[in-house]
């Protein structure tokens, strides 16, 4: 059996510029969900040392991570186009080199469709699936990078030959497909552009007028912020709050109610909420300094702190922080959001809010404050 494509621009030169753009999208969203990663869950190492500035730092990591991984969609679709031809040669395994090249494509094609899937999926908060959504990510970014390094490794004779055929001026008359392939890579900037555009505005405030894809709008929800998980949805009741007391345990154990803790010394901060899912958004906050809850205890300096809602289920019902944001002057018990009492949703009667940290440890509903050794 013998498939010939006389398509044009099914050519390894296509293939190559529009791998360049895909190949970038690809690191810089592994890059930034590195970065992700190790703010969500670090090592023991890493524990109390991450930077708590600057304090968008999250936000714009997080904003590049999930507009790259929408701009490598259009990039993947297309390259795809280029080379798909290519997938039904005949016969299909030539040399060693030729088995290694296909199984790269096969192992980056399908991880990188999982992979974006995936994080859409994620995006839209429609968690399906029983297993952790950031341990499969994490699992295929590696085996996603991986074979991303094999195939330019295996490619690495056709992209120096492509460079090296770029810096010869008389090249682009030999090729007479050459403005073909120019339309194609402004179509795809285009393309790249327009969803950049209609979903960034979730991360990137400029853009927001251009909202229209994106899953999340940061200026819209209670109190001038967003909702991921309401009071209701986390299973908060009524008798819950009304029996409400902060719990401090440490070298020295206190109970604090609601009106006790607001007549301690209440401080401010603007801080953002920079959720996983790409969506942040800024707000006033004030409240306790977390700093004075622990001296309050006795907690020694470099002590772990363990923070627990009143949520009796749920992956985000605790958390444990390092002292670099435990003793940071701007990480809050918050009570106050924009000028208000926090509403239910919002985690009344306190919830933390910390300087440079995934939104997924802004815990909400907090109840009990423990000191780790
Ligand atoms: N107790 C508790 N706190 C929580 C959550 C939760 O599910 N339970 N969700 C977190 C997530 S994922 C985010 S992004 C922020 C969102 O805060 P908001 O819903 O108040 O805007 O709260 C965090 N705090
Ligand atoms: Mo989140």
């Amino acid at each position: 059996m013998r498939i010939t494509f006389r398509g044009r621009l099914h050519d390894a030169r296509t293939a190559t510029a529009v791998g360049r753009w895909l190949g970038l999208a690809l690191t810089v969203c592994f890059v930034t969900g590195l970065v992700s990663h190790v703010l969500q869950e670090p090592p023991g190492w890493l524990q109390g040392r991450l930077p708590t500035r600057p304090v968008w730092g999250y936000q714009l990591t997080q904003g590049v991570h999930v507009v790259s991984g929408i701009a490598a969609i259009p990039l993947l679709l297309v390259k795809l186009w280029c080379v798909y031809p290519r997938l039904f040669v005949w016969p299909p395994v030539r040399s060693v080199r030729h088995a290694l090249e296909r199984l790269s494509i096969a192992v980056l094609l399908s991880a990188a469709l999982l992979e974006i899937f995936l994080g859409l999926v994620n995006i839209s908060q429609w968690y399906v699936w029983p297993f952790s959504f950031r341990r499969v990510h994490w699992a295929l970014a590696w085996v996603l990078f991986g074979s991303l390094l094999l195939h330019l490794a295996v490619k690495y004779p056709q992209i120096a030959e492509s460079w090296r055929r770029k810096r010869k001026t008389d090249d682009s008359a030999e090729d007479a497909d050459e403005t073909d392939r120019r339309s194609l890579m402004l179509g795809v900037g285009a393309a790249v552009g327009t969803v950049t555009l209609v979903t960034a505005g979730q991360s990137f405030a400029p853009l927001r007028p251009f909202t229209l894809l994106a899953p999340r709008r940061p200026d819209i929800g209670s109190q001038g912020l967003p909702v991921n998980r309401t009071a209701r949805a986390a299973r908060i009741t009524a008798e819950q709050l009304s029996g409400w007391r902060l719990e401090v345990r440490g070298p020295r154990p206190y109970e604090l109610t609601l009106p006790q803790l607001r007549d301690l010394p209440q401080s401010e901060c603007r801080l953002p909420i920079a959720c996983v899912e790409g969506w942040s958004a800024w707000a006033d906050w004030s409240g306790v300094r977390l700093s004075d809850l622990l001296d309050l205890a006795d907690a020694p300096p470099g002590a772990l702190v363990r923070v627990e809602s009143l949520q009796r289920s749920g992956a985000f019902r605790s958390m444990v922080m390092g002292p670099n944001y435990a003793r940071d002057p701007l990480t809050l018990l918050a009570l106050r959001l924009n000028g208000q009492t926090l509403n239910p949703d919002h985690g009344f009667p306190a919830r933390i809010i910390a300087p440079n940290r995934p939104g997924v440890w802004q815990t909400k509903w907090v109840t009990r404050i423990e000191v780790r050794g």
